[in-house]
Parts: structure tokens; sequence; C-alpha cells
């Protein structure tokens, strides 16, 4: 059985990647914040913009999953450190300790600048649409140095929305299940002729803005449609953004932050084995002073 690493375990996508690839892979896991491993799975905490984080965890697997790193549109320090620092890191960890094939979660915010009513594939001109699409344009180049450079095999999902359903208008036409995840990550990492592949991560939607011919040639077949569900979700829209409602990229093209799903442990913050280590304090001072 192969063992893979999967970074950024702790946040939304590998969750549901976690649940669907169980059983089938030994699972590494990664996360700068906390998680408690389930069988078949081996957690190691790592930051990885620190390079010997990223050589600690990238030791010894088959394929790394990257999915680590700032997951949104937001202030630059967190994106440069995690995106453009802690991606470097991964790939180069991952040629120094000889892994030779790397998926990497880059997105449709690499290209978050086209407008919807044109369909894309895997080969247009990137258009980020914002400094979080660039950090995701700058792992696609790395993909790309190191597979020409290197010799390393390299597959770019550019995903949607991964979510058990979709969530609003846009998201009908760059949903991505967690069932056709799987199966797109495990073409990723199966497929024997990878060596440097752009495929988008969504499922089949009827109001799909992509031109997936590049995954369907190397075998995906998605399962899922969004249209199920477009009369509720249609139901709940609220109102639109004159500027978002006409890209791709939606809001990430006219505003500088969008909440972060997956906020960082803040620094200073004690881990929870770094709390118990110290005794729970509130607890502590109860006992004493019940005993005065
Ligand atoms: C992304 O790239 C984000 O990682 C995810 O959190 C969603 O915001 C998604 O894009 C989206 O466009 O919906």
């Amino acid at each position: 059985m192969k063992t893979i690493l999967i970074t950024g375990a702790s946040g939304d996508v590998a969750s549901h990647l976690r649940r669907e690839l169980a059983g089938k892979y030994n699972l590494r896991l990664s996360d700068i914040r906390p998680l408690v491993p389930v069988k078949g799975e081996k957690f190691a905490r790592a930051d990885i913009s620190k390079m010997a984080d990223a050589l600690r965890i990238t030791k010894g697997v088959d394929a790394i999953v990257h999915l680590g790193g700032y997951s949104v549109e937001g202030p630059w320090e967190g994106i440069l450190s995690a995106n453009i620092i802690g991606c470097y890191n991964v790939f180069e960890a991952a040629r120094r300790n000889k892994v030779k094939r790397i998926l990497f979660a880059t997105s449709n915010h690499a290209v978050g600048f086209y407008p919807r009513r044109k369909t894309i594939d895997h080969r247009v001109y990137i258009k980020p649409d914002g400094r979080y699409g660039v950090s995701k344009v700058f792992g696609e180049a790395l993909g790309s140095m190191y597979a020409d450079k290197y010799g390393m095999q390299v597959f770019l999902m550019r995903i949607g929305n991964v979510n058990p359903a979709p969530i609003d208008k846009r998201r009908l036409s760059i949903w991505f299940s967690p069932r056709d995840l799987a199966q797109l990550v495990t073409i990723g990492i199966e497929h024997p002729d990878i060596r440097f592949e752009i495929v988008y991560g969504v499922s089949k939607n009827k109001r799909s803005w992509y031109d997936n011919s590049n995954a369907r040639r190397l075998g995906y077949r998605p399962q899922d449609d969004s249209e199920i569900y477009a009369r509720a979700v249609l139901a709940k829209e609220g109102r639109g953004n004159p500027v978002g409602d006409l890209y791709q990229g939606g809001a990430f093209t006219h505003v500088e932050a969008v909440p972060n799903p997956a906020p960082l442990p803040k620094a200073g913050a004690k881990t929870r084995r770094a709390k118990k280590a110290a005794g729970n304090p509130t607890k502590t001072a109860v006992k004493k002073a019940k005993k005065k």
C-alpha cells in the first residue's frame, strides 16, 4: 500500500479526502494546527514555512497531496509565509527526499478574472483574482519548474469549491463533491504517465465554465452534478455584486479579505498538549482555593 502525505490535513478539503481515501493508502498527515488521527493515519505537526519541518514530513512517502496553505484572499504576510515560502519548501523538500510525485491544490482563483461567459481550459493564460490567486500561480510555476528541471511528476488541480453540496450560485459552476475529489486525487496518485498536468477540480456541473478535457483524457469521470441543488440554492441567493457577478472568481475579484475558514493558532497560543504539560492553570487555581 502506498504512503501518501496530505499537508493541510486539518482543513476542510483534507477532512473530506481523508475519509474518502481511508483504507486505500497509508495516510501521513501534517498541519500547523492540531489534529487527532484515526486508524490508518499518522499525524505530524509541522509549519511548512520552515524547511526543517518540510523535510521531516516528506521523508519516505510515495506521493504528496499538497493542500496546506492560506486558503482564501487575505493579508500578504499570511499568504507569503504559507503559500509562497511554504509551497517552495514542500516542493524542494520533496526533491531532496526523492519523492517523485506531487499533487498540488491550486485554485479556480489562479484564473478567477476570466468572465463567467467564457469557457476556459487548462491551456488558458493565468488571470489571478488577488494575492491568494497569485500565490496559487506561483505554486503552478514551481510545479512546472520542478517537472522540467528535476523530472518530478506534477499534477496541478485547480480546485473549485469542495463541499458536500454547492452553497451559492457561483459554486453551482465550480462545485467539487468529495467523491469526485477522491477520484481525481486517485488519478493524480496512480496514473502512470503524469509528468506535468493541469486539471480542474470540479464535478460534472451543467453550469461549469471549464472545459475539463485534460482531466477526462486522464480518465476522470465525475459522478456528481450541482444541478440537482440549483433550485434550492438559487432561491436562497442574496444580492449580487456588479463586479463579482461578472467574473469566475466572484468576491475574490473585489474584496481584500475573505473570512478565513481555517484560522491559524494565534502566535504564542499554547497547544492542547502544551497546556496539559503545563497543567490547567484555572483548575489548579480552583483546587488551591478549595484547599485553603
Ligand atoms: C478556494 O480556492 C478556497 O480555498 C476555498 O476556500 C473557496 O473559497 C473556493 O476557492 C471558492 O472559490 O469557492
